[in-house]
């Protein structure tokens, strides 16, 4: 948890273009749970062994990409004194009741340089893993397709990457893990709030807005590999791997969902705390830095973005 009180991220709403297809995908093919359904039609998934109601929201639009990402804090003190921080650097912050996304408490969007749009609630219903709470089982029969264990991370695409780690540093409390730089310009940021070596990433790009890709948590590179099974057996459009980062260390396949969203699915980087100093990759090493075996730039995996 960062010092400011933000926990982790909490949940993202990604816009797919049929809502059956995308069905399909995410709880038959990458195996999480639908938890809810709303009036609006918003579908509401969660990875098994997430504790809260929800961490994925799939809303039926004509354009694929991420309405927004949320954060979970400490507690509602919490929120409001990160609610005056972001306002008092200048962010456009607007409140969102309780119950708009159904078992979520109230929520403070805000807008950020790189055009993204994040927010912070301090309260969603407890929903529990299926292992209950008292000599719990270690893991859930039943589970469908790769069996991701959560959602965790999202890496974002926008023009002014400086301003966004700015206000995650500064205001959020995160801590700036990796860095991908050209001479003085940062290209690409990892921050964290947790032990993770990111919580989210940003790559600089001339569009703002845009949607690189959502993660879920595997267990081992053997998951990875049968999620790579999985991937071939249902023909899902395949973007890279398996392989390596070297950049967070992750082994990792990306896949797209069928709205063209791209989705990764990884196991296993290091343990972050605060103190640790920033690594940094450089441009002529770029190649390693995103495929540490191929170490080679591949056109479709930095172009495409939704
Ligand atoms: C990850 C990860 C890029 C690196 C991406 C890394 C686009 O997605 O989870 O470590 O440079
Ligand atoms: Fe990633």
């Amino acid at each position: 948890m960062s010092q400011s009180g933000v926990l982790r991220p909490g949940h993202v709403c990604i816009r797919v273009l049929d809502m059956d297809e995308a069905r399909t995908h995410y709880i038959e093919r990458l195996g999480l749970i639908e938890t809810d359904q709303d009036d609006q039609g918003r579908v509401y998934l969660k990875g098994w062994d997430e504790q809260d109601w929800f961490s994925v929201v799939l809303r039926e639009a004509d354009e694929p990409g991420m309405d927004f990402m949320g954060f979970k804090v400490r507690d509602k003190d919490t929120l409001e004194a990160l609610a005056g921080k972001l306002e008092a650097h200048g962010c456009n912050v607007e409140r969102i009741p309780a119950g708009e996304l159904n078992h979520c408490g109230e929520r403070v969007r805000f807008d950020s340089p790189t055009g993204h749009f994040f927010e912070l609630y301090a309260e969603k219903e407890w929903k529990g893993n299926g292992l209950g709470l008292e000599n719990p089982d270690s893991w859930q029969e039943g589970l469908k397709g790769m069996q991701v264990s959560r959602y965790d991370h999202c890496l974002l695409y926008g023009d002014d990457v400086d301003g966004t780690v700015d206000l995650f540093r500064e205001v959020l409390g995160f801590g700036l893990t990796e860095k991908v730089v050209d001479g003085d310009l940062v290209i690409a940021a990892f921050l964290s709030c947790s032990n993770k070596a990111h919580d989210i990433a940003l790559v600089r790009h001339p569009e703002k807005g845009k949607f690189h890709h959502a993660s879920f948590l595997l267990n081992s590179w053997e998951e990875v590999l049968r999620a790579a099974d999985l991937i071939s057996m249902h023909d899902i459009s395949l973007d890279i791997g398996p392989t390596r980062h070297g950049i967070t260390r992750g082994r990792t396949i990306y896949f797209f969902d069928p709205s063209g969203n791209r989705n990764e699915v990884f196991c296993g980087d290091y343990t972050w705390y605060p103190d640790h100093p920033t690594i940094t990759w450089t441009a002529d090493n770029l190649g390693k830095a995103i495929f540490y075996h191929d170490r080679r730039l591949n056109e479709n995996f930095l172009g495409v973005v939704t």
